[in-house]
């Protein structure tokens, strides 16, 4: 059975696992933390988590794991049929991806775990980030899912990523970007947290954060 290995306070970790439930694919979770482990570099070339354990063995990177599972499960598919619309909704990924979670992970240090970004990077991040929900909202109004009218690979994204970059960006910037400058998008991450399945994750997130806690404070007295 398909293993996935990471842990369920991360918003790449419940992206893959979103997919897999949306997609009905019988899954195992195995919690695996980032550490130095070369056990974890064997299994993802940059010690990143998530990855997946298949029969044939692991896969690393979240959109790289969805992209197979659309392969190797084409059953209840999270991509359009017609390729360019299946392109819009990469489109919209790498949006979300490159130009909106890892230009606000630069200040996760500050909103989540009490740090403190330098003001340089700070004046940089809500520039960029300023222009990514722009990108953003001219790819998606959200009146229903990120990408039209029906479920996609872009939610497993969106409904995981958009919530936290809400949250950081109130407590980095004093300015909730997302609601301020992609409104429906906020409303959008209230309405999607309500399905079923988004609704599984965020419970088992909660659960998680117990675990992740302990995690940080072993690493932060030296750990790996
Ligand atoms: N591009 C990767 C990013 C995954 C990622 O950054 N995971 C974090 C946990 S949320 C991690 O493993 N960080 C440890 C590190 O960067 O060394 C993906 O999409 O899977």
């Amino acid at each position: 059975m398909l293993k996935l290995c990471g842990f369920p306070a991360s918003n790449y970790h419940n992206k893959v696992k979103l997919a897999l439930l949306e997609k009905n694919v019988a899954f195992e979770e195995e919690i695996v933390y980032p550490s130095k482990d070369p056990a974890l570099y064997a299994a993802s070339p940059m010690g990143k988590v998530p990855f997946l354990r298949t029969d044939r063995g692991p896969v690393a990177e979240s959109q790289v794991i969805l992209d197979y599972l659309e392969d190797a499960y084409p059953a209840h598919p999270l991509y359009p049929t017609d390729a360019y619309e299946r392109a819009r909704v990469r489109e919209i990924i790498t949006i979300l991806e490159l130009h909106l979670e890892l230009v606000v992970r630069r200040v996760y240090g500050e909103a989540f775990f009490g740090g403190k970004a330098p003001d340089p990077v700070k004046t940089e991040v809500e520039k960029l980030l300023v222009k990514g929900l722009t990108a953003l909202a001219s790819r998606c109004d959200f009146s229903a899912f990120a990408a039209g009218d029906a479920f996609t690979a872009a939610d497993c994204a969106a409904s995981m990523h958009l919530p936290g970059l809400a949250f950081a960006t109130k407590v980095v910037f004093g300015r909730d970007m997302l609601a301020e400058l992609l409104p429906a998008a906020k409303t959008y991450t209230k309405r999607i947290g309500e399905r079923p399945t988004v609704a599984r994750v965020n419970e088992e997130r909660k659960a998680g954060l117990a675990g992740f806690n302990d995690y940080i404070a072993a690493k932060s007295k030296g750990g790996s």
